[in-house]
């Protein structure tokens, strides 16, 4: 394709225009408050934008890519916007101006942006993986040649996102190019300490099933050939890239910054490297007339403040708006209280038909059977729905939970990863952004922690796009003590999703519960955490009849295990039928509520019976300081003060780690007797 050097010059210049009207104007008088400079990274990005042209690409941008969403067409008027926080950006004012997305408008997905740096290489490869399987499991011929690109700068290349994405693209040969800016600085930091040599491009040489090409940013020609040759090796299915252009950063880090750390000669170098001088020289007059050339600067100028002042003149975001979105709002699929892209109920899909009430067979199975047939339901009727994770591939999880299920849906649907939670959080990110559910496990409770960037980004992502975007995950993690415990498998800490930002939060405590909640969160439109208890999925206590491939439950609404009269007890997952024993066992007529979900969680129900029986013991397994049991305390205390005829108690684990030895465990548990005691004593006060 010819490069149309016109086109790079206007990009080039309106992006140098909008940085210098925000330096010296905008940041100044304070309209904006992070200023985020691109000038010196302008020509390679403008190259490969022009290059995106397919309508499935995917983009994986940072903070300093405005050059390269000019190029996509995001919109001068739209790039004023953002770091004005104005109403109707991109973000509705919800985040840092520079940090895009943008849903397709025909052509390429930039993928919502994270403030993390290395955040966007992961779910960059989730959509490199969602291409492939659009086109070899849904053969759908329009993505044929479609690919992603993940943008960052060379410090990012440091970070474990990278190398997590890094492994996927490379082990599966993905079409994703890396395309990385060095301009030698992360902030003040220089790049010898980001990789040995400040070179990424020569330390990955020799790095299996990966095209790396390296040169000069500031190089027209150079940087043209380059950029043109990685996308053409990606989009004509020879794997992934990586293109390493070294680029001047002709600006501090970002408008707080004054290089101080850079010596007079080395800025005076740096100077002496402006793409845009590069640029001139090179097309003008061999390409570019002289007077065109000064044209697309006067236009470049002028049409830039233009858009800024039509931008100020957009409103403010509102105060009142600020917790829209923060869940889906739609009440059903299509309106427009649903987010534009991501997930399948934007794309219209349909799902069978539920219900409400359980058909049960005979038999009574066990929590993991009823979690196998529940995925193998949703695989059966919905091709968009993918299962994966480390080790669900042949050997059917660790748990089991997946056995037989590639044998019958194919390694394209149920799959093994790489053993990188961020990766496969991350990427099930990615997927979701490209239309699909994905359904990942993570192995125990513990091992979500390299994965907890990815977590709280796919959380916030409908906030933080202002409903532009969602990524309807849902992540199956088994947790909790089974037998013994210890500090890496036996954990629940399920309350740090329910203070995370956007998540639903499953915590069954039997079978059919969990097929219920997890037909659910698979049909669901936001992001849920399904957790499984590692003693309830062979546990006796939860076994329950298979209650019917149709059968769902709404996540928020408590089971009542048992009516009771002198005392409410508020519980989930393994505690709830130590509850169960105890209140056998202390002969207290108590109310045991199991709450079955924690976002959201059942105030309606949890109010109205402790305001019948004026008394209330909560019981989790999670550690007591800032357990959800606080919250729920918080809740009564102010909601219900005035029917409490006790004090409300909690019982849960010290705040200690999960105990290896059973007789460490059962001191640290509460316990059925521990639990009858306090019954007993609540019930007397
Ligand atoms: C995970 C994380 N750590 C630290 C920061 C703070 N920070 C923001 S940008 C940056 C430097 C990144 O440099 P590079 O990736 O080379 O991109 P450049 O800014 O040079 O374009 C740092 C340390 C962050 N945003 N995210």
């Amino acid at each position: 394709m010819q490069t149309d050097w016109a086109r790079v010059a206007w990009i080039v210049q309106a992006s140098r225009a909008l940085d210098a009207i925000e330096e010296s104007q905008l940041l100044p008088e304070r309209k904006i408050l992070y200023q985020f400079c691109a000038r010196g990274h302008e020509l390679g990005q403008s190259l490969l934008g022009l290059l995106l042209t397919d309508s499935h690409d995917g983009v994986g941008a940072y903070y300093r890519s405005r050059p390269l969403m000019l190029a996509l067409d995001f919109g001068l008027e739209e790039a004023a916007a953002g770091p004005l926080a104005r109403a109707t950006s991109s973000s509705g004012g919800r985040d840092i101006g520079v940090v895009f997305n943008m849903p397709s408008r025909g052509g390429a997905t930039v993928l919502p942006g994270c403030g993390g740096v290395g955040a966007q290489y992961t779910p960059a490869v989730g959509w490199a993986q969602a291409i492939r399987y659009r086109r070899e499991v849904l053969h759908d011929p329009t993505y044929a040649r479609s690919i992603a690109v993940a943008h960052g700068g060379e410090a990012s290349t440091a970070t474990s996102g990278f190398w997590s994405a890094l492994t996927i693209a490379t082990t599966l040969r993905l079409p994703v190019l890396f395309y990385i800016e060095d301009n030698g600085y992360g902030i003040s930091v220089p790049s010898a300490l980001q990789t040995p040599g400040g070179d990424i491009a020569a330390n990955l040489q020799s790095f299996a099933n990966l095209s790396v090409l390296s040169g000069d940013g500031t190089h027209p020609h150079e940087a043209a050939e380059l950029t043109a040759r990685a996308v053409a090796t990606v989009r004509a299915g020879e794997g992934p890239a990586l293109l390493r252009l070294t680029v001047p950063r002709l600006s501090g880090h970002s408008g707080q910054d004054t290089q101080a750390y850079k010596s007079p000669e080395l800025l005076a170098r740096e100077r002496a490297r402006d793409p845009l001088e590069a640029l001139r020289r090179f097309a003008v007059p061999a390409l570019i007339a002289e007077a065109d050339w000064l044209r697309i600067e006067r236009t470049a100028r002028n049409e830039v403040e233009a858009a800024v002042a039509a931008a100020l003149a957009r409103p403010p975001p509102e105060a009142a708006s600020l917790q829209r979105h923060v869940f889906c709002e739609a009440t059903a699929v299509g309106g427009r209280l649903l987010q534009e892209q991501g997930g399948v109920a934007p794309e219209g899909h349909e799902f069978p038909a539920t219900a409400t009430t359980p058909r049960p067979e005979p038999a009574r199975i066990n929590m993991l059977t009823a979690i196998r047939r529940t995925l193998d339901v949703e695989l059966a009727t919905n091709p968009r729905l993918l299962v994966f994770g480390e080790d669900v591939g042949p050997k059917g999880g660790v748990h089991g939970a997946t056995l037989g299920l590639q044998e019958r849906y194919g390694c394209g649907r149920v799959f093994d990863t790489s053993l990188s939670e961020e990766g496969i959080v991350g990427r099930a990110v990615g997927m979701a952004l490209a239309g699909l559910v994905p359904v990942a496990e993570i192995q125990f409770r513990k091992y979500a922690d390299p994965a907890a960037e990815q977590l709280n980004d796919c959380g916030t992502l409908r906030w933080r796009t202002n409903n532009r975007f969602a990524a309807p995950i849902v992540v199956r993690i088994p947790g909790g003590f089974f037998k013994c415990g210890d500090p890496w498998h036996s954990q629940t800490n399920e309350v740090a999703w329910v203070h995370g930002i956007g998540w639903r939060v499953a915590v069954p405590a039997n079978a059919q519960d969990a097929v219920g909640l997890l037909r659910a969160a698979m049909r669901g439109n936001d992001p849920t955490i399904f957790f499984e208890h590692r003693a309830m999925l062979d546990g006796a206590s939860a076994r329950r009849p298979y209650p019917g491939d149709a059968f769902i439950l709404a996540f928020g609404e408590a089971r009542l295990v048992r009516a009771g009269t002198q005392l409410s007890v508020i519980t989930w997952g393994a505690m709830v039928e130590r509850c169960e024993l105890a209140v056998s066992e202390s002969g207290v007529d108590a109310e045991v509520l199991d709450l079955r979900t924690l976002s959201p969680w059942d105030r309606r129900a949890t109010l109205a019976s402790v305001k019948k029986t004026r008394r209330c013991l909560i019981v989790h397994e999670d550690n007591l300081t800032a357990g959800f049991g606080a919250e729920i305390a918080a809740t009564l205390v102010q909601e219900a003060f005035f029917h409490l005829d006790a004090p409300i108690e909690r019982l849960a684990m010290p705040d200690t780690p999960s105990p290896h030895s059973p007789i460490l465990l059962e001191a640290a548990l509460p316990s059925v007797r521990g639990i009858a005691a306090a019954l007993q004593r609540i019930a007397r006060a």
